[in-house]
């Protein structure tokens, strides 16, 4: 099973995929986790080159950047671990890209939807994507004390367009992209991911 956590910046993805991670292990599943960009050597290299202040980087090589990174990690990762039934658990997957190089960058979603094409023929598609969907407000104060990346230094018209264009992705794909109020304590959340997966635990192997 291939579960992807999406989001804008601080939407606390990484808090609710450990929580995840510990409770199908704990019910005897083998799960590993990862990230995007990142999740492989190469991968993560290129995440220091994304996030990285020091770079003016324009959209399209942007959207080729992060799109690199998810090959390697579909590749070396992803596909390896679903082969062996392992269940993976990714932050983040292509519907980023859609919401961020396409909704809050302003590429075409015809181009960004070719780059997504390419990744689909390879038959790596989420069996459910969880949405965390969160205030803008809020979710800059949860990152208030944190040193911003390239990305999060962007103003708050962008995290409005990108979160704008979550809901747009979820409401296409209502039966993959499921949506959570994410301005809830974690707990809250996290009952609301369990409602979610469970049910489709059964047809996974341990
Ligand atoms: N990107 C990525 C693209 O533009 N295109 C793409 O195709 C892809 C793949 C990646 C950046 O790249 C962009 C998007 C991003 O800007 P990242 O590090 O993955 O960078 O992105 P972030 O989402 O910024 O990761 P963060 O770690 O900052 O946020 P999380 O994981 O969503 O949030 P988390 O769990 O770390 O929580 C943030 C803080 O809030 C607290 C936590 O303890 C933490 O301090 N918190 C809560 N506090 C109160 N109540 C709750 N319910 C809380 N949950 C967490």
């Amino acid at each position: 099973m291939f579960i992807t956590f999406e989001g804008i910046d601080g939407s606390g993805k990484t808090t609710q995929i450990e929580c995840l991670k510990d409770f199908l292990e704990q019910k005897g599943y083998n799960v590993i986790t990862t990230r995007e960009p990142g999740g492989t050597h190469l991968s993560e290299r290129i995440r220091e080159l994304l996030l990285n202040t020091d770079y003016n980087i324009d959209p399209i090589t942007e959207l080729f950047l992060f799109n690199a990174s998810r090959m390697h990690l579909i590749n070396t990762i992803i596909k390896p671990a679903l082969k062996n039934n392992i269940i993976v658990i990714s932050d983040r997957f292509y519907d980023s890209t859609t919401a961020y190089q396409g909704y809050g960058r302003s590429i075409s979603l015809e181009n960004i939807n070719k780059c997504n094409d390419i990744i689909k023929s390879f038959g790596i598609i989420p069996d459910i994507t969880l949405f965390l969907d969160i205030d803008i407000k809020i979710s800059e104060e949860r990152r208030s004390s944190m040193e911003k990346d390239r990305i999060e230094l962007s103003n708050e018209s962008f995290f409005e367009k990108v979160r704008a264009g979550y809901l747009c992705i979820a409401d296409e794909e209502p039966n993959r992209i499921k949506i959570i109020n994410a301005n809830r304590d974690k707990q809250s959340i996290f009952e609301d991911i369990k409602k979610y997966i469970l049910p489709l635990l059964q047809t996974s192997v341990k």
